[in-house]
């Protein structure tokens, strides 16, 4: 025992003192200590010798001795490796890439841009303008009188410092604004964020999104505004959805109407999603005032045109089957990574 203690010491001198000149040499240390006839081995081999009291302390020695020269040998092949450009921290090519996280679209934006789409196959351009604006542009122009109650401070939110300035309730200040910008004919799909002063619940939220319609030229006609809500509803539900125009007010068109499409889910029958109506609203519509198109300085005798504006939050809802409105700006990417589309 007393020889391979010696033993051990003396090569624990030479590997100390150990340092590779290349990957050959640095082969010849590791075959030399570490390898299946290397000297750790033999040493190990010798066990029987050691006096059974001393066994567990020689051990220690041994172990001590064959982790000196492990990490002899891993400092030294990193050393070597670093030189000859071969670190073992280079990563290997030749693998599969690691998969960078994709983003992926809201739904509400996925939602917008499927309604967008199909409105600029018609020639619909894009038209978009202040969330923040003023009371000419959101209410007065629209033909809303002074009283009424969409004015209210219940109902819409005003600055405190100016209450003639308030977040848009609606998109059709963007039609305003087109309306006085430019001259007939006029087509446009406005899309955006609206603002209404509401208790926020699993259905309804104090900002949500709309988009809305206007077409406006000579001799534009209620029968050209079902025609083109028809196309919209074949291309966004399918063939076999029925619609119905039922008559409504609004104060910025006359005629007014609220078009139903047949339910999705029970094709009519009656369920909890239509409360056992059969239908589902999803607009409304009109043909534009005459007192509107003069607010935006557009001759009534000469143009006419018809409008339309419709939710996006509440088609998303039923189109991916969620139950919850808040989930749309909670922001939480295990609800967002679940839609894809573009
Ligand atoms: C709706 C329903 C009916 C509408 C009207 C106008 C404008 F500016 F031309 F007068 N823009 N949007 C309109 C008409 C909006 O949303 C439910």
């Amino acid at each position: 025992m007393e020889e391979l203690l010696r033993q051990i010491n003396n090569y624990t001198e030479e590997i100390n003192v150990f340092t590779a000149n290349d990957a050959e040499s640095l082969e010849q240390f590791r075959i030399r200590f570490l390898g299946v006839k290397g000297l750790v081995k033999a040493i190990a081999g010798e066990m029987k010798q050691v006096p059974p009291e001393e066994k567990k302390s020689f051990g220690q020695t041994l172990n001590a001795f064959k982790s000196l020269a492990e990490e002899k040998y891993n400092n030294e092949k990193q050393r070597i490796d670093a030189i000859s450009g071969e670190s073992a921290d280079m990563p290997d090519i030749s693998l599969p890439g690691i998969p960078l996280p994709s983003g992926s679209r809201h739904p509400v934006t996925l939602m917008r841009n499927r309604i967008v789409d199909i409105f600029q196959r018609l020639s619909f351009t894009v038209a978009e303008g202040p969330e923040i604006e003023d009371d000419w542009h959101n209410f007065t122009a629209l033909n809303l009188d002074e009283n009424h109650p969409a004015r209210d401070m219940q109902d819409t939110f005003y600055l405190s410092t100016d209450p003639a300035i308030l977040l848009r309730t609606h998109t059709s200040n963007v039609q305003i604004r087109e309306m006085e910008r430019q001259k007939p004919p006029i087509r446009i799909i406005c899309p955006g964020r609206v603002y209404r002063n509401e208790t926020i619940s699993a259905r309804s939220h104090c900002f949500f999104h709309q988009v809305e319609g206007l077409y406006i030229d000579e001799n534009v006609s209620f029968a050209d505004l079902k025609q083109t809500l028809y196309f919209f509803v074949k291309e966004m539900f399918g063939n076999d959805v029925s619609i119905r125009f039922r008559p409504s007010y609004f104060p910025f068109t006359e005629p007014s109407a609220e078009m139903d499409i047949s339910c999705l889910l029970c094709k009519g029958d009656g369920c909890a999603v239509c409360k056992r109506t059969g239908w589902l609203e999803i607009l409304g519509c009109g043909m534009v005032h005459p007192n509107v198109l003069q607010n935006c300085g557009i001759d009534p005798e000469k143009y006419t045109g018809f409008a339309f504006g419709m939710g996006v939050e509440r088609p998303a809802l039923l189109k991916y089957g969620i139950t919850d409105i808040r989930l749309f700006s909670e922001n939480d990417v295990r609800f967002l990574e679940q839609f894809s589309g573009v």
